[in-house]
């Protein structure tokens, strides 16, 4: 495993932004473990979670997996403070990067729009968020960069749940089908087959693993 996703994976169980019992996700799924972004609530837990993202997207840069690009964006609401931190990471790696999200409602007054931080225009952007599970808000993120005159660069998330959005129709995860119907990269800090490596290798999490494997034969994407 990559230093990158093992680091995050133990920062988040650490913050207990990764957890595990019985969740009711988004797409109505009963979930044995949930991850939860905003768990990551302090400047350190913060910083430590902006470098693990930076290092995936280097290593994917590296691997020729995601181009350039010159802008970060947050997505409303999790992807804010996640786009803001890795920026102050670029900055403290010497690379002072623009940064820009979304309100959830538009504002009438003062500035107006729905828009905050550095104009999108002409841009090509990378879209930091939390998790994907069916789609639905990167989806939301894609057509507002496009409304706003920029081009997306490609996608980068903390945790990649690689589940399939419908299993009896097909294996492919939102994540894939996001990739191949916009033909962007989508890079995962870390995904559900990583969390099955540290939950199989480590003793505390052993009660844990035989559930994560019932949960991916049920509803898991191909790889
Ligand atoms: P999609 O919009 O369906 O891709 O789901 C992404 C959203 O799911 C996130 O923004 C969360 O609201 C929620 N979520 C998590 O945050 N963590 C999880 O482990 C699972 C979900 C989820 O509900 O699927």
């Amino acid at each position: 495993m990559h230093d990158h996703r093992s680091r995050f994976l133990q920062l988040a169980l650490r913050a207990q932004a990764l957890r595990f019992g019985e969740f009711t996700l988004k797409s109505g799924r009963t979930s044995p473990y949930f991850f939860n972004a905003g768990r990551f609530d302090s400047g350190v837990a913060l910083a430590g979670l902006a470098g693990c993202y930076a290092d995936a997207i280097e290593a994917a840069a590296t691997a020729g997996v995601i181009g350039e690009f010159d802008l970060l964006f947050g997505p409303a609401y999790k992807g804010i403070p996640l786009a803001t931190a890795l920026a102050c990471e670029y900055a403290r790696r010497g690379r002072d990067l623009p940064v820009a999200f979304n309100r959830k409602e538009a504002k009438a007054h003062g500035e107006g729009g729905s828009l905050i931080g550095a104009p999108l225009d002409g841009r090509r952007v990378l879209i930091v968020d939390d998790v994907i599970t069916a789609g639905t808000a990167i989806r939301e993120a894609l057509g507002i960069i496009d409304q706003a005159g920029g081009s997306v660069a490609g996608i980068v998330i903390a945790l990649d749940r690689q589940e399939a959005v419908d299993p009896s129709r097909s294996r492919r995860s939102a994540a894939q089908t996001v990739a191949i119907e916009y033909g962007l990269p989508v890079v995962a800090v870390a995904s559900l087959a990583d969390l099955l490596v540290l939950a199989g290798d480590s003793s505390d999490l052993a009660g844990q693993h035989e559930r994560l494997l019932a949960y991916r034969a049920e509803y898991g994407s191909s790889p």
